[in-house]
């Protein structure tokens, strides 16, 4: 018996001594602790960057620089050409390597870590990273810029920019120590349609954001489609040794959108009967912020947990005559795993553009 507990105990101590480093290492995979992520979110891509290669949604527009998943494994890793580059040719300076990775979706949360190394020796140029969302078109929704110079004496010449829309926030840093230390940075960009906000931190500690930017585009403008590009620039004397920015993952997460809806349009209290064999009648109602014909019929569930049955008829009407074209949807009863007593009951489903929906009703399961 007690060989047995030294064994168990012998190898309780291995497998901490083997989880323990990984938790703590860089190369982590922690979504982290987000106060505005939902649990219930769905990934809209989500890169490791373990793979020798980027995977497939990933464009490359070709440009000095050069990046690599293999100088720092489980990184992407951006290396700058700061001999005189900048993000479009012209004016003397040649066209910088862009890797941009195109996503659609108009309420999602984007997290990276990126790991800074601007300026590992000498400083002998300027140089900037740049980590930006951009619509199709190239107007810049938010981003981050991380640049240092040769100007040590002036602050200004060792910050990092972020901004949401117009709205920038700077972080100066103190003169530039040489070498610069690394920095790990926690970046989110939010968006919800036309509201987009960044948030940073690089404290190590990833559950607050020191640093905010927000800002609410015009009605409509920003559209369903827009892309991550990462960047980085300079000018001014040699690039050796190169600055470079490593990211840790990339990920996107979709928000879900709160649905209203109702279940037995026009009666309340709701009453089910769990074992009947007709059906459920369920609108999901359209209102000032969400139109129910943005709804794909196909992918609604509706039931205990909201992942039951599917419809078996459905149609466009204005079931609450306020004027709003609403969804009526109708669910068979016996598909729904409704039970006697239960309370509530949900539907999920997904936009025409992919992006989940939830709803949640009350019902009175009959007979008591
Ligand atoms: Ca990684
Ligand atoms: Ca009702
Ligand atoms: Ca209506």
């Amino acid at each position: 018996m007690e060989k047995i507990l030294a064994i168990i105990i012998c190898a309780a101590v291995i497998v901490v001594a083997i989880v323990t480093p990984q938790q703590a290492s860089a190369n982590s995979n922690d979504q982290f602790n987000n106060p505005t992520a939902t649990p219930d979110s769905t990934i809209i891509f989500d890169d490791q960057f373990n793979d020798l290669t980027l995977s497939p949604g990933w464009v490359i527009s070709p440009g000095r620089g050069s990046y690599s998943l293999t100088d720092n494994p489980g990184y992407l890793r951006y290396i700058i050409d700061a001999q005189h580059t900048s993000r479009t040719e012209g004016g003397g300076y040649a066209k910088a390597l862009w890797l941009v990775r195109p996503f659609s979706g108009d309420q999602w949360i984007l997290k990276t870590v990126i790991i800074f190394n601007m300026r590992p020796a000498a400083p002998t140029n300027n140089r900037n990273m740049n980590f930006a969302i951009r619509k199709p078109d190239d107007t810049g929704i938010a981003g981050m810029q991380r640049s240092v110079g040769v100007y040590d004496n002036n602050p200004g010449s060792n910050a990092m920019q972020m901004g949401a829309g117009p709205n920038t926030q700077t972080v100066y840093f103190p003169n530039s120590p040489n070498p610069l230390p690394l920095e790990r940075w926690y970046l989110e960009v939010e968006r919800n349609k036309d509201q987009v906000t960044i948030r940073a931190s690089n404290d190590g500690v990833d559950s607050t954001f020191e640093y905010v930017s927000s800002y609410t585009f015009p009605a409509g403008s920003l559209g369903n489609d827009q892309k991550i590009e990462i960047e980085g620039d300079g000018w001014y004397g040699s690039n050796n040794p190169p600055g470079y920015a490593d990211f840790d993952y990339i990920k996107v997460v979709s928000n879900i959108i709160p649905v209203t809806i109702d279940i037995k349009p026009g009666s309340f209290p709701n009453a089910i009967n769990p074992t009947s064999k007709g059906v459920i009648p369920v609108a999901i109602l359209t209102n000032e912020t969400f139109d129910a014909s943005s709804v794909n019929a196909t992918t609604v569930k509706f039931g205990r947990n909201g992942t039951e049955a599917s419809p078996v008829h459905w149609a466009m009407e204005d079931v609450n005559h306020d004027g709003y074209i609403d969804m009526i949807l109708q669910f068979k009863t016996l598909e729904t795993s409704i039970q006697l007593g239960d309370t509530v009951a949900k539907l999920t489903g997904k936009t025409v553009n992919g992006i989940p929906i939830k709803g949640t009703d009350s019902i009175m399961t009959v007979p008591k």
